[in-house]
């Protein structure tokens, strides 16, 4: 990519943050602008919870619990501990250091902070060289319908550990919510090289981001290549639910859905090599690789190959 040039990535936590992580070490300082969805917030204890944002953050500070892929590493629990012994509620498990995270952003908030200049100012404070914006300032919450009837995210995600069948979703307050002024920025900027679409999960974490008025015209009217990374491999998901949500939602789990659930957003799929022989929407362009990242060299490397093919489409955009 030439000098100067910025990529967007929309991405939500735990898989997304994998790719924002290589990408954040192969660009250059301030390059990259990650797009975090913000769907998955919620009121909890008082305190404003962004798990994404939080995923991002740490993973771009290596402050990130590699095994659990959210929250912090070396964390400890009295806090969890403490109040399980109260009766208080304890489904949703907040580490120590994790919990200052939410003191202090639900502090900055309510002395009327945006959540844009919150997450500016922890980015500023983890050292980090990629700007991490949330998609709006203004509150979208993910909700579930389920065989249980509607659950908020978190209740559906942590506390019902996915188990209820997914029949729908909807993104309560999406309609009125404004993109968060410097994500249209990032948009607008006449120095975007490429739009990038982690490998999180389509439904529960790209959507949101995409029903925030103007994201989804925008990528529409692109004058850049954009290219998602399937979060399918041979019909399955790395983590968590998407594979079992698809099915329920009567969605064959593949490479091919993804591809076509993305159809005239993006000009090219990037999937993992056992699916090299996908079918995607005439004009929609396949790369295939490795896209499994378990080190920072697979995150790296990954990354690197996405770079390759945003400029590799960006040539046939000429
Ligand atoms: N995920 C869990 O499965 N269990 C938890 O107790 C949990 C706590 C938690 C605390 C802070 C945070 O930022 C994230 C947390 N997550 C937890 C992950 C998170 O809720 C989901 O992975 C995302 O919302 C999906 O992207």
């Amino acid at each position: 990519m030439s000098d100067g040039a910025k990529v967007v990535a929309l991405s939500g936590g735990i898989g997304g943050a994998k790719l924002a992580l290589g990408l954040d070490r192969l660009l250059p300082a301030c390059a990259l602008t990650v797009v975090a969805n913000t769907g998955d917030d919620f009121n909890h204890l008082g305190l404003h919870v962004s798990p994404d944002i939080d995923t991002l953050l740490y993973t771009l500070a290596g402050l990130d619990d590699p095994t659990k892929g959210w929250g912090r590493r070396d964390e400890t629990w009295t806090f969890m501990k403490a109040i399980a012994a109260l009766g208080g509620e304890s489904w949703f498990l907040l580490g120590d250091g994790d919990l200052a995270t939410h003191v202090e952003r639900t502090r900055r908030l309510g002395a009327g902070e945006t959540l844009s200049m919150v997450t500016e100012a922890f980015r500023q404070r983890f050292g980090i060289a990629s700007r991490i914006l949330p998609m709006s300032d203004d509150a979208v919450r993910t909700r579930v319908r389920t065989d249980e009837g509607w659950l908020d995210f978190q209740h559906y995600f942590v506390r019902r550990r996915c188990e209820p069948a997914v029949e729908a979703l909807e993104f309560t307050g999406a309609v009125s919510a404004r993109m968060a002024p410097d994500v249209a920025a990032a948009i607008a900027d006449p120095a975007l090289a490429a739009i990038i679409i982690c490998p999180s999960n389509p439904y529960l974490s790209v959507d949101p981001i995409l029903a925030v008025p103007g994201m989804r015209e925008a990528l529409r009217a692109r004058r850049v290549p954009a290219l998602a990374v399937s979060p399918i491999i041979a019909g399955q998901a790395v983590k968590g639910p998407t594979a079992k949500m698809m099915a329920e939602l009567g969605l064959e789990p593949s490479a091919a859905t993804v591809a076509r659930h993305y159809e005239g957003l993006i000009d090219g799929l990037m999937v993992d090599a056992l699916d090299a022989d996908v079918e995607v929407p005439a004009g929609m362009r396949v790369f295939a690789a490795a896209t499994l990242m378990r080190s920072l060299d697979d995150r790296i490397y990954l990354a690197r190959t996405v770079l390759a093919a945003v400029a590799e489409l960006a040539g046939g955009r000429a």
